[in-house]
């Protein structure tokens, strides 16, 4: 689900791009699954993209971007890419030396592609903390009021006594952006949000460029997948994509 909001800010980046779009919504949520397993269901999913014949492949996930050296290696030559690389390379760009803190599901967390990310670059201090329930609350359109606000302060107060004067929070899972403005209440407006969405675009369109793969037709087609519940998937789905989605199933 979460991976529409990149999705959208492909589709608005490259708009010339035929895009396929593919939810796992049988086996979700993937941020509370081990690694072995999400990297396993991650490469399914993406075979069920090159079979139909697509020429690159993003991982519009934080928890499955665990896969991608494993996909990196799978699809070769194809290229792959995912979310977590162009969000940490946005966290240094804002604040090279830290601190920097970033939120994710717990399989991220666990996984600390994040940490390793950030400090192959430099050596800022990085804290994490997971968010559970902002993934739930993100489907079920509970993103303001006091609901939201006491489970913000619940994970976020902790975050940030443990990273004094943060400069930077990285949404480390791609459902955070739908709790933009809780967040920003909570953590104050002095902390800069990064949103891998549209960060992920632009590597996306530099990539394509790279390679000689960008496309000129205009405009392009956008088609959606799910694995299960269709119906759940284009209602809950138009929260995070912004526009009506028409779902078909692999
Ligand atoms: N939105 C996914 C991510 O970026 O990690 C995780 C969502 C989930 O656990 N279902």
């Amino acid at each position: 689900m979460g991976g529409l909001t990149v999705m959208q800010a492909l589709a608005a980046k490259l708009p010339g791009e035929r895009f396929l779009y593919l939810g796992d919504t049988a086996r979700l949520p993937y941020g509370t699954k081990s690694a072995d397993t999400v990297r396993r269901y991650a490469l399914q999913a993406a075979h069920a993209l090159t079979d139909h014949g697509v020429k690159l492949v993003v991982i519009a996930c934080n928890t499955a971007s665990v896969g991608l050296p494993y996909l990196q290696e799978a699809l070769a030559p194809m290229p792959v890419i995912g979310v977590i690389e162009p969000g940490a390379a946005a966290a240094l760009a804002v604040a090279p030396n830290g601190p920097i803190g970033v939120i994710a599901t717990e399989g991220t967390v666990k996984g600390g592609a994040y940490v390793r990310a950030i400090h192959a670059h430099s050596t800022a201090p990085v804290v994490q903390q997971a968010c559970p329930l902002f993934v739930p609350m993100a489907e079920e359109g509970l993103t303001d009021g006091p609901i939201a606000e006491a489970v913000a302060h619940r994970y976020l107060d902790p975050l940030m006594a443990r990273l004094p004067k943060p400069k930077v929070l990285v949404l480390g899972c791609t459902h955070y952006p739908a709790l933009k403005g809780v967040i920003t209440r909570v953590v104050g407006p002095e902390v800069t949000l990064v949103d891998s969405a549209a960060i992920t675009a632009n590597a996306v369109e530099r990539l394509l460029d790279e390679k000689g793969l960008r496309a000129t037709e205009k405009p392009g087609e956008h088609h959606f997948y799910c694995t299960d519940a269709p119906d759940r998937f284009a209602r809950v789905g138009e929260i995070f994509f912004g526009n009506p989605i028409d779902p078909g199933a692999v």
